[in-house]
């Protein structure tokens, strides 16, 4: 990740804010062809942003169209699931379409000093990795050096952190690594070469995950010098030769060893590249992304080639511009000025907005590959509903990090228990023990990020595993304060952009509530309620009848997107969702759904 994203997305933000909200942004040009979960498209053409439904009740739109849910089976990977791009999504061999979802394994074969074990190499205090071969190189050998990354890379990732990842419904690790994990310093092809990366991709595809290799820092530096390149205050690889020449090599190497590799998903040319002097050197990145885009079409024709839209799409241009095939765009989002759930939610749907107007545009698929929306938890959970629902595949930064202040939510794992190496004085095995010590198991793991992640990866609604139960004979009621209930039909047509709206403030003590009669006594055990990202609800309670009497099913703060509730299941005659917060914001909702799900409980803690 980069910190300097900040000033860029600010920008974006003012750009992409216009619209109001992302819903309306999403797909204005398909507002009534697509829409419906538990698959792709239009999430809305509704009109404005907070209380913006002068009527106080429904919009009218049309829309419709259905989609299957992915077929369960054998987890591992065959040639089948091979896949390339078609339009904007992204199909296997089978012709199904698949939806990427999982983390970063940042920082295990690209240190970046802040977050992992390269911490702590003056001056530069975040470290950086060409640092920390620097340091070593000032007291031990070549082989010694290796031995020891070794030692902290067999530590660092283990296959129950694979495991861990594929319970949490994850189906995506992207791999950054630093150049030196495939050539030595003269650019030649080390032996030990795919020593972690053909271990990363069999035990991933066994367990049904796709790789994304992430060339996180290339030869010379190529992100204007900031660390993320793992070589602070180089920025050569642009200019020099030689080290686009070995850039050219280790592509090849890696396409050439994973061209019929089904696992693998892609590969990532450059992450995050800054050329000298940013924009006007706009020329150079595209050069430079062709160069690799033809090296690595010249051994493999077949995989997925991943392009950064860093800073912005504009920058390198579209597909059809550059001639590339079987490409995706991958974009990042930070914004770490202002931390607050309202800055982080706007920023969100600005985000939102901003990938889908190029998705469609270009009528290429995107991929976000690194963003954190620190604790601002209706902007996590939104992002990742929203982004499932228009087939934009996700993995955030990261699987695991040193970060000491658990609100910045940097890793599934954080807070560690581990010893930063010394890397003037401490000697061989005092390295290798410290980082032997960088297993998981001395991690702490985040179960905030566990949750709002695993929620959307498992139960978003292109996963639904269960029934959706038919809403043919509900009959549904909304009360606003002191009045008395009226028909919300638009609540429940299956079309994501039409919407009911209570049209006033929304306040505490359940005076204003949806109440849903469910034509006979029903088995169910979640309800999910989709609503913007301003005009969700605060907060929330929802109650059932059961055998003539109201009992509470769940309550809690609220969040855009789909708000999923699930609960032990019960047989139920009526559903009431009451609002129980006080806030200006109106209500709206898109659709209500209630399911009878198959047994499937969240991961064990
Ligand atoms: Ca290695
Ligand atoms: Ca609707």
């Amino acid at each position: 990740m980069k910190k300097l994203l900040r000033t860029l997305f600010g920008c974006l933000c003012a750009l992409c804010l216009c619209g109001g909200a992302f819903f309306a942004a999403c797909t204005p040009n398909d507002t009534g062809s697509s829409g419906m979960p538990p698959s792709s498209g239009s999430t809305g053409s509704g009109s404005d942003s907070s209380g913006s439904d002068p009527s106080g009740s429904e919009s009218d739109s049309s829309g419709g169209g259905t989609d299957e849910p992915d077929e369960p089976g054998d987890p591992a990977l065959t040639a089948e699931d091979f896949l390339h791009t078609s339009g904007q999504t992204l199909v296997n061999a089978r012709g199904e379409k698949t939806l990427l979802k999982g983390t970063n394994l940042g920082g295990w074969l690209h240190f970046e000093g802040w977050m992992d074990g390269g911490g702590g190499i003056e001056p530069n205090v975040w470290g950086n990795h060409q640092a920390v071969l620097d340091a070593l190189g000032e007291r031990f050998t070549d082989g010694e050096i290796e031995e020891l990354l070794e030692i902290y890379q067999d530590a660092y990732i283990a296959e129950s952190d694979l495991d861990y990842i594929a319970s949490l419904g994850f189906n995506l690790v992207r791999i950054p690594f630093y150049w030196t994990e495939i050539l030595d310093e003269d650019g030649n092809v080390k032996e030990n070469a795919f020593d972690q990366l053909d271990w990363a991709v069999e035990n991933c595809r066994e367990r049904g995950i796709y790789v994304l290799l992430d060339l996180h820092g290339a030869p010379g530096g190529h992100t204007g010098g900031w660390v993320t390149g793992g070589f602070t205050d180089s920025n050569e690889f642009w200019t020099n030769e030689t080290y686009q020449a070995w850039t050219v090599k280790l592509w090849q190497t890696v396409a050439l060893r994973y061209k019929d590799e089904p696992a693998v998903c892609g590969y990532g040319l450059l992450n995050e590249p800054v050329p000298p002097d940013g924009a006007e050197h706009a020329d150079n990145e595209r050069e430079m992304y062709d160069m690799l885009y033809e090296a690595v079409r010249a051994v493999d024709e077949e995989h997925i080639v991943v392009m950064g839209a860093f800073y912005n799409f504009d920058q390198l241009g579209s597909p059809h511009v550059n001639d590339w095939q079987n490409v995706v765009y991958e974009t990042h989002h930070y914004d770490d000025a202002d931390k607050s759930d309202e800055n982080q939610n706007n920023f969100m749907a600005s985000q939102i907005a901003y990938i889908n107007e190029y998705k469609v545009k270009w009528n290429v698929p995107v991929l976000a590959g690194e963003f954190s929306f620190w604790s601002a938890e209706n902007a996590w959970r939104s992002w990742l509903y929203t982004l499932s629902a228009m087939d934009v595949s996700w993995c955030n930064w990261t699987y695991k990090n040193t970060a000491q202040d658990a609100a910045l939510n940097w890793g599934l794992y954080h807070l560690p228990d581990v010893e930063s190496v010394d890397y003037q004085n401490d000697d061989f095995d005092t390295i290798a023990a410290k980082w032997r010590g960088y297993a998981t198991e001395n991690y702490t793991r985040n179960e905030f990020l566990r949750a709002v992640m695993s929620d959307a990866a498992l139960y978003g609604w292109d996963k639904i595993d269960g029934e959706t139960l038919s809403r043919e004979n509900w009959e549904a009621t909304a009360y606003t304060a002191g009045e008395t209930g009226h028909a919300l039909p638009h609540a429940f047509d299956g079309d994501l952009t039409t919407f009911y709206s209570n049209g006033e403030a929304q306040q505490s003590g359940a005076a204003q509530w949806i109440e849903i009669d469910l034509g006979g006594e029903t088995a169910l055990n979640r309800v999910d309620v989709f609503c913007p990202h301003t005009d969700y609800a605060r907060g929330y309670e929802l109650s059932a009848l059961v055998g003539g009497e109201w009992v509470t099913l769940g309550s809690g703060t609220g969040y855009a997107g789909n708000l999923t509730m699930r609960f032990d299941k019960v047989q139920a005659t009526q559903l009431r969702l009451a609002l129980t917060a006080d806030t200006a914001v109106w209500w709206r909702v898109y659709e209500i759904f209630a399911y009878l799900e198959n047994e499937a409980p969240m991961p064990e803690n």
